[in-house]
């Protein structure tokens, strides 16, 4: 056994570093500044912790290497592990699926068949790099079966799950050809976490019907060679790294960004602002519905109010989601075609990324913030603009299918389908006077701050260190 093996790692179907190739052709990595990084970044200090996952190129195979202090360890996945295992069973089966169906999840052997192997081969791969005893920590819906394949190979691990979408309640779980192998994928974890305690709750009662063992609370009894083990299955819901991007947000160059987007959208009364990847789940459809219709209504006038939407590319190679980009731009376009004057557009609509920066000062310009999810399993965007407005203004439109409605009770709780009480909401939001907009905006930045990522990574990881000593 090589002596460099780590005491943390975490599994996640990405890296945490994209590969970028200069003008020379040299190839560096930059470390993606995503939430769950910054999270780890200190446990993964101070146990020296390694990083295994995919790096988001075909056929790269690559031995492990150091980044920023973190040990990087790649795992190579082919052309044609991509389209079945990631854009097929991933993403065209189970987040569909996970997402109550709000598109049709499509069932393929084949898919299923290299699902299971590329998870082997994370598993394999893990086992490798794991010292003795040490914690892994696996990430997400693309790896259900690696809890279970790690505690065969390597039973002296300790092992934690967490699934960042919701997990569906069981008339729509039972439609799961697998949905057996993937409960009993995830029972090989001593934790498994959830946003909200509905999913975790969905979870247990899919246990209770497809299985014989007995759950109590969030404990599930799963057989283990003449004993029982005991698994915890429990909700820890995730959040951003608010005092950063509260620090963010108040840099000189944001806020003087956010003034100037204002004025080149017009100086608007009103800014309305929705961002999301261009996903079915995200609920785009449902808030242009709304903003259209009170367009024509004469509710707005495009004179003092606009609707930014950033629909960030996403999974274009998938065809549901092609459809999706079909649809909303159709509608974008004939809302902008019946409503916009030569000076005014009733929709800014940008089908591309933006640098963080940009992002925080959207935020801060944004009068109101649209989040109109059908299913969500937290949504960070909810949480970013809280985070951003350090200035107690602005107002949140929240959907009650999002994991985020659990907490963030002060903003106006949407039911996205209810187009008329959508509307209505809008209209609130557009018309709160400002003490009730600080009211509001008070109490969801004291909770967006107290609950952090940093307080969802240590009590998850408390959590598991707590379940294996007892056991
Ligand atoms: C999954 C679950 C859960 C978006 N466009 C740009 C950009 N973003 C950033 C946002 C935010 C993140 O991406 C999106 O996070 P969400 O939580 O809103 O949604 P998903 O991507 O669907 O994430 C979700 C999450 O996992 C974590 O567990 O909350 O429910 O579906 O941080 O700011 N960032 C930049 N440019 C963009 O154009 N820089």
């Amino acid at each position: 056994m090589p002596d460099d093996r780590t005491d943390f790692i975490v599994v996640s179907n990405r890296l945490p570093v994209d590969r970028v190739v200069d003008a020379d052709g040299a190839t560096a990595w930059k470390q993606s500044p995503g939430g769950l990084v910054t999270a780890l970044e200190p446990v993964m200090r101070a146990a020296d912790g390694a990083w295994v996952g995919w790096a988001g190129q075909p056929d790269l195979d690559l031995e492990p290497f150091e980044n920023e202090g973190i040990t990087i360890v790649p795992v190579p996945l082919s052309e044609r592990d991509i389209e079945l295992y990631y854009e097929g069973f991933s993403n065209d089966t189970l987040w569909p699926l996970y997402h109550d169906v709000i598109a049709q999840p499509s069932y393929h052997r084949v898919w299923w068949e290299r699902y299971v192997e590329v998870n082997r081969r994370f598993a394999e791969r893990t086992a490798e790099v794991s010292a003795e005893g040490a914690t892994v920590w696996v990430q997400d819906y693309q790896l259900q079966l690696v809890p279970r394949m790690l505690r065969e190979l390597r039973p002296d691990l300790t092992i934690g799950f967490f699934n960042h979408i919701p997990f569906p309640a069981y008339g729509i779980y039972s439609q799961l050809p697998w949905r057996t192998q993937i409960i009993e994928g995830l029972l090989g974890a001593d934790v498994i976490g959830f946003q909200r305690a509905a999913d975790a709750g969905n979870f247990t009662r899919a246990i209770r019907r497809l299985l014989p063992y007995s759950t109590r609370g969030s404990i599930v009894e799963v057989p283990d060679g003449d004993g029982t083990r005991e698994v915890v299955a429990k909700a820890f819901p995730i959040s951003i790294d608010a005092a950063a991007f509260e620090e963010l947000a108040q840099r000189p160059e944001v806020v003087a960004r956010a003034a100037q987007i204002r004025h080149d959208l017009g100086d608007p009364e009103t800014i309305l602002l929705g961002v999301d990847r261009l996903d079915y789940t995200k609920g785009i459809g449902h808030r242009l519905k709304a903003y259209g219709e009170l367009l024509k209504d004469s509710r707005i006038d495009v004179e003092d109010t606009v609707l930014v939407q950033v629909a960030s590319p996403s999974r274009e190679r998938v065809e549901t989601y092609r459809q999706l980009r079909d649809e909303i731009e159709l509608t974008v376009g004939r809302l902008n075609g019946d409503f916009s004057t030569i000076s005014h557009q009733a929709i800014s609509y940008l089908h591309h990324g933006f640098p963080r920066e940009e992002m925080a000062a959207l935020y801060l310009a944004a009068d109101v913030m649209l989040v109109t999810a059908l299913r969500d399993g937290m949504n960070l965007v909810a949480k970013e603009y809280v985070a951003a407005r350090k200035d107690e203004d602005g107002v949140l439109v929240l959907s009650e299918f999002a994991g985020a409605a659990d907490e963030l009770k002060a903003a106006l709780l949407i039911n996205p389908h209810d187009i008329a009480g959508l509307k209505d909401t809008i209209m609130q939001a557009v018309e709160m006077p400002r003490a009730d907009r600080r009211r509001r905006m008070r109490s969801l930045r004291k909770r967006v701050r107290d609950n952090d990522v940093a307080h969802w990574s240590r009590s998850f990881l408390d959590t598991l260190r707590r379940a294996r000593a007892e056991s």
